[in-house]
C-alpha cells in the first residue's frame, strides 16, 4: 500500500454515490459488553442478518477479533470473507476507509478517528484500534491511501451525490470533540478536496439524542441526485419536530452542486424508542458508570440503510411506521429489493445498519 501525498480532487478522484455498483461492503463483528447487551448475543445474530442480505449482490468481509474469530467464521455463510483484525468496537462506516475512485482504480482515504468526540465528549477510551483500521483495510484491498489523519471525521458524518454534493451536519463537524481548530470554511475545505465535491450542504442538526453528535446518515440521505429522504415526525411536541423542521427548510432553500432543487422524501420515524431495564442491566459498565439508562430515547430513523447492488438494507422497530418506511423506499428504488432486519439490537449500541456498513466501489468500469 502506497501513501499519496495529495489529495482525491488533483488526482481527478471523487466519493461515489452510494447507489454506484459495488465491489464489496466491509463490517465488524460487534464484541464489547458496554455496547452490545448480555456480551453481544442478540447484535452478532442481528449483524449476521445484515451480512447475508448484503452478501446476496456482493462481497462482504467480516473483520473479528482473535477471540470472535471462531464464533464470527461459524455465525457466517461461507461466502462471507471473514479476517482476523482487532477493534475497539464495529462501527465500519465510522472508521473504515472512505473510498474513492477515478473510474478506473480505487483509493482509501483514512481519516482520524477519536471515538465520536475524543476527550471532550467521545464515547469510550481508548480508540487506537479503530483508528487503525482504515490503513489495515486498504493494505488487505491492496490499494493506495491518502492519508488525513489529522482531521478528525466519521464515515457516517457525511453523505454525496455522487455529483458534486455533499450532505452533513454543523452539530456533528463544528463539535468541540472534532476540529475545534479549524473554522466551518477550512472544514468544508477538507470536504471539497478529499472528497471531491463542488457543494457542501450544511444541515443544522439530527436526530434527537444521536451520540454521535447527530450524524447525518441517521436523518438525511441522498436517494438520487438532487433528490433525499429526510427523517420525520408530524407530532409538533417531539424534540425531533423542530430539528426535521430545520433541515426541511434548509434543504427547500438550498439547490445542490448542479443547481438543482431538491425533492424532499418524509420518512416517517419510529414512535419514541427507549431502552428497557432489563436491556440495561445486560450492559456492562463503563469506567464504573452506566453506559445508558433505562428509559432512555434512542436515536431510531429509517434513514440508517445501506444500499447494496441488489438490495436496500433497512431497519425495523416493530413499529406501526415500518411498514410505510418499507413501502416509501420500495418506491424511491424500483430497481431493487427492500430487505427489512429487525434493528433493535443494533440501534441499543447507538447506531443502525449504515452505521454498522461501509461499501467499497467497483474497481474499474463496469
Ligand atoms: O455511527 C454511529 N452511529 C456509531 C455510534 C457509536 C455508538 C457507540 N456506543
Amino acid at each position: 500500500m502506497n501513501i499519496i501525498n495529495s489529495t482525491p480532487r488533483a488526482d481527478g478522484f471523487y466519493m461515489p454515490a452510494e447507489w454506484e455498483p459495488h465491489g464489496g461492503c466491509v463490517m465488524i463483528f460487534p464484541e464489547r459488553s458496554d455496547s452490545w447487551q448480555y456480551g453481544g448475543y442478540a447484535a452478532r445474530a442481528a449483524f449476521v442478518r445484515v451480512a447475508s442480505a448484503i452478501a446476496e449482490s456482493e462481497k462482504v468481509t467480516v473483520c473479528a477479533s482473535e477471540k470472535q474469530y471462531e464464533n464470527a467464521r461459524r455465525m457466517l455463510p461461507p461466502h462471507i470473507r471473514v479476517v482476523e483484525m482487532s477493534s475497539n468496537d464495529a462501527w465500519a462506516r465510522d472508521y473504515a476507509p472512505t473510498f474513492v475512485t477515478d473510474g478506473r482504480e480505487i483509493r482509501g482515504i483514512n481519516w482520524g478517528f477519536n471515538a465520536w468526540g475524543g476527550l471532550a465528549d467521545g464515547l469510550y477510551f481508548p480508540w487506537d484500534k479503530d483508528d487503525k483500521m482504515a490503513r489495515k483495510l486498504c493494505d488487505l484491498y491492496d490499494v493506495d491511501m491518502y492519508d488525513f489523519g489529522s482531521f478528525i471525521l466519521e464515515g457516517g458524518s457525511i453523505h454525496v451525490d455522487g455529483d458534486g454534493t455533499c450532505i452533513t451536519t454543523e452539530a456533528c463537524l463544528l463539535s468541540a470533540g472534532r476540529n475545534p481548530n479549524l473554522s466551518k470554511t477550512e472544514i468544508e475545505n477538507y470536504l471539497r478536496e478529499c472528497l471531491n465535491v463542488i457543494k457542501v450542504i450544511w444541515l443544522k442538526n439530527g436526530i434527537y439524542n444521536d451520540e454521535t453528535n447527530e450524524h447525518v446518515d441517521n436523518i438525511c440521505a441522498f436517494v438520487k441526485p438532487a433528490e433525499v429522504v429526510l427523517a420525520w415526525t408530524d407530532d409538533e411536541n417531539d424534540p425531533q419536530y423542530e430539528m426535521s423542521r430545520s433541515c426541511l427548510e434548509i434543504l427547500e432553500r438550498e439547490t445542490d452542486a448542479r443547481g438543482r432543487r431538491f425533492t424532499v422524501h418524509k420518512l416517517n420515524c419510529p414512535a419514541p424508542v427507549t431502552i428497557t431495564a432489563e436491556e440495561c442491566g445486560g450492559l456492562d459498565t463503563m469506567d464504573f458508570a452506566p453506559t445508558r439508562t433505562p428509559g432512555e430515547r434512542l436515536a431510531a430513523s429509517y434513514v440508517n440503510f445501506y444500499i447494496s447492488n441488489n438490495a436496500i438494507v433497512m431497519p425495523f422497530f416493530g413499529d406501526p411506521a415500518d411498514e410505510p418506511a418499507r413501502a416509501l423506499l420500495a418506491e424511491l428504488f424500483p430497481e431493487r429489493k427492500v430487505i427489512p432486519i429487525p434493528a433493535r439490537d443494533i440501534l441499543i449500541g447507538g447506531g443502525n445498519i449504515h452505521c454498522i456498513t461501509q461499501q467499497i466501489p467497483l474497481r474499474g468500469k463496469i
